[in-house]
Parts: structure tokens; sequence; C-alpha cells
């Protein structure tokens, strides 16, 4: 017995060879047999699966960028099976600077660069055992997927959802572009960590995203997502409710936004962006040099880290008057305040809010109480820090001692009175930057006409295709392609220029997963009734990183296509999945480290399923893993294990324990697989498998079923062993078992759990036998309460304690028993004797 194992692990290695053949001719049959291709005529209810539209890395595609697709496909594979009509398709996001970087640095076009980099990347997905739809594939270079930008482009502008504005642009000077906000990561390009982004003045397309503001706060609605993105979006939408209140300045009117009206009476100065369009309104004669020396100092930066800045102004030699008081207050000008958030104007309040707290004592400005804590005595002069809590009004007039909440509301209310001031709601959201300076992306589709103005390609002639002959090397290259550039004004056919700017990528990404559904389309971007079928997507995995731009993007499109009529869809991704990073010797799997492992040494060296099982057995899918050596050997044992086991068993039928252990691992797999919880059901497998292989009769249907289950993990194995068995068809397409109650008996679990505990329990007595009397014993003898009789087998006790063991009944007349230990048995404890 022991030997034969023996002799079987031997084998592993030719087994091993086999699994590469094994993966083969399945994709092959697979694909032969179109069994992924879906279609919306279908009657069965939908299930919409999808991964993150990837960027087709020229380096190609590892084990960690696969542990995404793994994830998707799992799911897929289990749904299709639970009788979904399942929409799994992929394609590549393939427009960029990747692209246009290496044809600078490499001389190869970014469409011969990209074409073979996708190539390549199918060539490895398809190896992975990924149960695409590839006739539904995209690319988003490809004219007949980016005429769809143009034309939902063509839509936005026309309502007023794409717009030009001179704007001050983030640049960096590497990329030699403009960066959306949300690629300055603390003042620094996202690609370029050693680039200080800086800020230029051009006229740049946007996307009026601050439209949706509203409708995209995630806490009004209930999709499944993790709540961390949740919170990440509403901070980076930034919703906040105040009020505006007007000061006037040089008889004309200055707007604030504050949070705090409550500390009205406090205003002791206020303060005007820096960068605010009116600046130069407010300066008088006398600060007009001071004021000009001081732009000069502060070196523009961005929004966002003119937080951290150390506050700094200058008076700008101008006086407001307060709405409620009438009394005359110094307006400065400050590095602090944001240009374009609320009006670009600030009242302070130093003695309630921190920032302005240590701008006053910088600047020797007074400060002044409004605010009483109540468990605390504050005062103006001795004030260390702002306070910032609520509290009772004091020093406001007719608002003395009323509560911090109530005195928003009276305030706010005395103002709109004396139209002075209303409610107001700002957004941190600030408009969609969607123009680029590049060439790798899709042309926007205007011309510019001295006469006209700017003129909107027409429909007709969409796509408005990017020329494949242009130079690179410096400032846009599109530029360089005389033909491209100059043409006619569509308007008075007079002489005109086409626009040069290309679309930012995740204007691409923004609507893929409706173009899927309707693929290939080619009279609109998709039919309605086709992604009214297939959306929401009803699981979308990939990485966290891109809470802030591609989702909020994702479900901007999709509300502005909702609004043009194209479909009837609020949210476009019902749940959504971040998975964990793959980690090698500890850092992060990247070409970079230098610490890649391909798909094409993985299928070679352990099969691919022993891979895929082993990258979803370490831990819960959403988090890091470790690629191991150890581990992918664990897995790789348990596979063989399997096919061992379907070599060697007796199809007939199942004992009621084989009954048991069948239908109670359905019932946790299946939900573990509609939780994620892929490592439990990774689990509950093993020792399904682990209890089986001790056993040698098993039912047709039984075994079905235990294939079935391991098929979306190990898809290759099981539709060979499926093919072994005479199972129909392909197992990838069989009927998802159903656990059938009826034959769920906890007792058998409760009989395994009582053998355990009486095996430790004898091995203890037999330690202290051998403590107290020097002498090991030799044979145990067993008192069982007559009807646990089957619980207890002699075989597998003799084998886990290693001695001779004998069973009896308490009741048994014959025992043999000198010390009377049967009278110690109780109910899955038996007594025990040795000798
Ligand atoms: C007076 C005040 C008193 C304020 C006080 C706070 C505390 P959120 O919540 O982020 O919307 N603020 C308004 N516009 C600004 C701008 N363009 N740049 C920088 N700061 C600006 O913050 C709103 C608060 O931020 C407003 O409330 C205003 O300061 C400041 F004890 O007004 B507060
Ligand atoms: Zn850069
Ligand atoms: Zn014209």
């Amino acid at each position: 017995m022991v030997k034969s194992k023996v002799s079987k692990i031997k084998t592993i290695e030719e087994v091993k060879i086999n699994f590469a053949a094994i993966e083969k001719k399945w994709q092959k049959k697979w694909e032969e047999g179109k069994i992924f291709e879906v279609s919306e005529k279908s009657k069965k209810k939908k299930f919409y699966c999808l991964e993150m539209y990837p960027y087709p890395s020229g380096s190609g595609l590892h084990m960690g960028h696969a542990f995404n697709y793994i994830i998707g496909d799992i799911q897929a594979r289990f749904r299709r099976m639970q009788g979904f009509n399942v929409l799994h398709p992929m394609g590549y996001d393939s427009f960029g600077l990747p692209a246009e970087n290496a044809a600078i640095r490499e001389g190869v076009h970014p469409q011969e660069y990209t074409d073979t980099a996708i190539k390549n990347y199918i060539k490895q997905q398809k190896m992975l055992g990924l149960s695409y739809d590839w006739t539904r594939i995209l690319w988003s270079h490809n004219p007949e997927y980016y005429k769809w930008n143009q034309w939902i482009f063509l839509k936005m502008l026309k309502k007023g959802l794409a717009y030009r504005k001179n704007a001050s642009v983030n640049w960096c000077a590497k990329c030699n572009s403009v960066l959306a906000n949300e690629q300055v990561h603390s003042g620094k390009c996202w690609r370029h960590e050693d680039v200080e982004v800086e800020i230029k003045h051009i006229e740049q397309w946007f996307l009026k995203t601050t439209a949706y503001a509203e409708e995209l706060l995630m806490n009004e609605n209930n999709l499944d997502w993790p709540n961390r993105i949740k919170s990440m979006q509403e901070n980076w939408i930034g919703r906040s409710e105040g009020t505006e209140i007007i000061f006037e300045v040089n008889k004309a009117k200055w707007p604030v936004f504050t949070t705090r009206p409550d500390t009205l009476f406090g205003v002791t100065f206020l303060v005007v962006s820096a960068q605010h369009s009116k600046l130069m309104e407010l300066v008088t004669a006398k600060q007009k040099k001071e004021v000009e020396s001081f732009l000069k100092k502060i070196k523009s930066t961005s929004e966002k880290d003119a937080i951290d800045l150390e506050k700094q102004g200058v008076f700008t030699g101008s006086y407001a008057i307060h709405p409620l008081t009438k009394e005359k207050i110094p307006v400065w000008t400050g590095n602090f305040v944001i240009a374009d958030y609320g009006s670009g104007m600030v009242m302070a309040v130093p003695a309630h809010d921190q920032r302005d707290f240590e701008f006053a004592k910088k600047y020797k400005i007074p400060i002044k109480v409004v605010i009483d804590p109540i468990d605390q005595k504050i005062s103006s002069n001795t004030l260390k820090e702002a306070y910032t809590g609520p509290g009772n009004l004091m020093n406001s007039e007719g608002f003395d001692d009323l509560a911090s909440p109530e005195a928003k509301d009276h305030i706010t209310k005395a103002l709109e009175f004396k139209k002075l001031g209303k409610k107001s709601v700002q957004y941190k959201l600030r408009d969609w930057l969607v123009s680029r300076q590049r060439y790798w992306g899709t042309p926007i589709p205007v011309i510019y006409c001295d006469k006209c103005g700017i003129v909107p390609v027409s429909e007709k002639d969409l796509p408005v295709e990017l020329p494949k002959k242009v130079k690179f090397g410096k400032g846009n290259p599109l530029e360089t392609n005389k033909e491209f550039v100059n043409v006619n004004c569509p308007n008075c056919k007079g002489k005109a220029r086409r626009e040069t700017d290309t679309m930012d990528t995740f204007f691409d990404s923004s609507w893929y997963y409706l173009r899927y559904a309707d693929a290939k389309n080619k009279k609109m971007p998709f039919d309605s009734k086709n992604a009214e079928y297939w959306m929401p997507v009803d699981f979308y995995t990939g990485g966290a990183e891109h809470a802030c731009m591609h989702l909020i993007y994702a479900r901007f499109f999709t509300k502005v296509l909702r609004d043009l009529g194209l479909i009837k869809l609020d949210e476009p991704f019902k749940k959504l999945f971040n998975q964990g990073m793959v980690h090698k010797d500890g850092v992060v799997m990247s070409k970079s480290k230098g610490n890649v492992v391909l798909p094409e040494e993985v299928s070679n060296k352990y099969g691919i399923d022993t891979a895929r099982l082993f990258l979803m057995a370490i831990a819960h899918p959403s988090k890091d893993i470790e690629w191991s050596e150890n581990g992918i050997d664990g897995s790789s044992r348990f596979a063989m294990k399997v096919f061992d086991y379907f070599n060697s068993i007796k199809i007939s039928k199942s004992s009621n324990k084989v009954e048991h252990k069948i239908n109670s691992a359905i019932k946790s797999v299946t939900n573990n697989l509609e939780s994620i919880d892929y490592n439990i059901a990774i689990i509950k497998l093993r020792e399904l498998f682990d209890f089986l292989s001790t056993e040698k009769e098993i039912s047709k249907k039984d075994s079905e079923s235990a294939i079935k289950m391991l098929s979306p993990f190990c898809p290759h194995i099981s539709e060979e062993l499926w093919e072994k068995i005479g199972g129909k068809g392909f197992v990838s397409l069989a009927e998802w078992p159903e656990a059938d109650e009826s034959k769920i008996d906890e007792k058998f679990e409760k009989a395994e759990k009582d053998l355990d505990k009486t095996v430790s329990d004898i091995l203890n007595v037999l330690k202290i036998v051998k403590e107290k009397s020097g002498e090991e014993g030799e044979k145990v003898y067993l008192y069982v309460i007559p009807n646990e009789l089957g619980n207890y087998d002699i075989s597998f006790l003799t084998k886990r304690v290693g001695k001779e063991v004998k069973v009896f009944a308490v009741n048994d007349k014959k025992k043999y028993d000198p010390q009377g230990k049967a009278s110690k048995a109780k109910p899955g404890k038996p007594g025990i004797y040795i000798e």
C-alpha cells in the first residue's frame, strides 16, 4: 500500500508533461466548438463578467496580470454552469503613451508596436484557459472602435457637455503633454516620479463631469462595491454644504463660500486666491508693487498641493464691507486659496479655523472669538490654536447664545432676507480635461475655421482616421502631417485647420463595456436592445488604483449615454471586485523588478490548472499573495491526487457517507463561489478529495459532481477527467450540481471528529502508561456505545495509533475488559484500556 503510493509520486514528472498536452487539446476543442460564444437571443438569464480593459504591454503578460483574469474566469465558468448566458469578453486599451514612447525610443511605429503586443497578449491569455467570447474582441486603435469615441464626443459637444476653455494645465515635460489632475501625484507625474509637474496656460477640451456631480455621489446608490472605493469616490467628488455670503468690495459684489456661516461675526479678513482672474481689480495702486512681487515669489502649483504649502499672502489695499456689521475688513491675497473652488475667495475666521489662525498670527491680523466652547474658556489674547469645534455663539450681535448648528441656519436666513447670501453646495470634482497633445489616441473630430470658428466634423465623415505618416520626436506628431492638418472648412469650404489634439485614453475605457454588447455594429456605438440585455456588468474585477479615474469616468459616460437616449441604465457596474497583487520574493511582480513568471513557463513546468488552483488557494483573492515554488508544488500534488483518484475509482454506488460528503461540498463550494471566497472553496475541494481517495466506490452522478466543482478552477484537467468517466459534452457547459439537503447528515462529521478525538486520547493514554510503568503499551482496547460501533474503523485506528487495536461494544458479553473500563464509555468518547 505505502509502497505503491511512493511509486505513484515518482510518475508525477510524466503526468506533468501530459498536462501541457491536455491544455492544448481542450483549448483547441473549446475554440472549435465555439462554446464560449454567446448571443443575446438566448432565453436564459444573463450574467456579464468583465475584467478591466487591459493595456497590452509590450513586455507581455505575467502571472501577476493573470491573477485578475483567472478570478473573472472562475466566476464566468461557474455562472455559465449555473445556467446563465454568460458574456465574458476581452479587448485592449491599446492607445496611449507607452506605444508612442516606444516609437520614439525604438523607431517602430506605435501601430506595429501595439499590434504585436496585442497578438502576444491574446496568445498568452489563451494559454491561461480563459473562457472568452473572442468574437467580440475590441482594441481602441481600431478605427471601427474610435469612430464611436468621435461620435460620442460630437454628441457631447452638441449638448454642451464637451467644451473648450483656456486653462492652467498640468504639464509633464517628459510626457511632453498635459496631465489630468488625477494624473498628478503629489506634484509629480504619475508615470514619471522624477518629474515636477509645471503649470501652463492653454486652450483645452473638457468634458463636463461636474454636470453629474450630484448623481455621481456614491452614497446615493446601493452598488455592491468595496466600501473603500465608495468613500474614495465620495471624497473625490467632495460634496460640501454651506452658505454663499456676499461681501461688497469697491462697490462690486464678491461672494465667498463657507461651511461655517455661524462664524460670520468672527471674520477679520478676506483672502482672494493668488490665481483669481480678477485679483488685480482689488489691488490698489499703493499695493501693486508688493502684490506683483508676491505673485512672482509663489510659483504656481497644482490645486491639491496648495493645501500643504506654507501659507503666505499680502494685503491688496482694498477693504470689504461685512454684510451684517458693515465693518471694514481688509482683503488679502494668499497662496492657499484655490482659484476654482467656491468663488476663489474666502472669509477668514482665525479664531475658529487653524489655517486662518496661522495666517493671522504671521501677519498680525486681529483674532476675534465668536464660538464659546462651553466647557472651557477661550479668549482672543490667549488662544494657542483655533477652536474648531461647536459651541454657543458670542460677540455675534442678535445671534449670541445660539448653538452653532442652529446659528448656521439663522444667520443664513438673515442673509437670505437681505439678499446677501444663500445656501450653496460645492463640489471638489472638476471637469475632465480630455485633450492631449499626443499622437497615439483618438483624433478630436473638430475643425477650426477663421470665419466659422469651431466646426464639428460631420457624422458621415467619421472616423477621422489617425494618419500613419507622422514624425515622432518633438511636440505633437500630428502637426507634422500637413495633409491631416490642412483641410477645408465643412461649412464655408474656406481654408481651415484640423484639431491635432487627441483624446485622453480614459475616454476609450469609459464605454468599452457597452461596445462588447454589440461589438460589430457599424451603424451605432451599440444597439440599445443588446446593451440593455447585457448591462449592467454583474461582476467587474480590476485593481483598486482605478477608484477615482476610470470608474468615475465610466459612470459619467453611462449617465450621459442614458441622457442621449442610447440606454436605460444609471450605473454600469453592479458588483466591483478589487483583486490583490501577486508578489514574488517579497515585492510586487513586475517587469521592472525583474521577478516575473510567465504563463508559458508555468504551463510547461506545472500546468496552468495547477497555477490557477495555487493562485486562488493561498488567500482570499482580494488579498496580496506571494508566488512560491513550494506552494505551487502543493497544488501540483493535489492535482495529481485528483488525477490518480479518477484513474483508480470504480463507478457503481455511493455510500451514505460519500453522498453526505459530496452534497455538503456542493453546498459550500456553491456559496463560496457566489461570495468570491475561492480560497475556502478550494479548502472544501481538498477535503472532499482527501476523503474520496480513501473510498473505493462512487456513483456516476457523484463523480460527475466532483469534477464539475473542480472545473471552474482547473478547467483543462476537469475536461479530461470528464471525458474519462464518460461525461456528456464539455464539463465547461455541464449543469452545476445542486446540493441534495436530504443527503447531508451531520452525524458523519460528528463521527469523524469523535474519531479524531479518540485517536488523540489513545495517544495520550499510551504516553501516560509509558511514563508510569516505563513500558510501551502493545494492545489498545476500546469500549464504545453500541450504536457507534460502525464509527470506529479498526484498520484506520491501527494505522493512526501504530498499535494493535480491538474495539468492543460496551454491552458485548464476550469483551476483554480486565479493569472495567467499559463503564467509562460515553457517547462519542469510548473507554480505553491498554496492555
Ligand atoms: C469660513 C470658515 C470658518 C471656514 C471656519 C471654515 C472654518 P470644504 O468643507 O472643503 O468645502 N474655502 C472656501 N473656498 C475656498 C477656496 N477656494 N480655497 C480654499 N479654501 C476655501 O471647505 C469649505 C471651507 O473652506 C470654507 O468654510 C472656507 O473656509 C474654505 F471656522 O469659511 B470656511
Ligand atoms: Zn510624465
Ligand atoms: Zn468656415
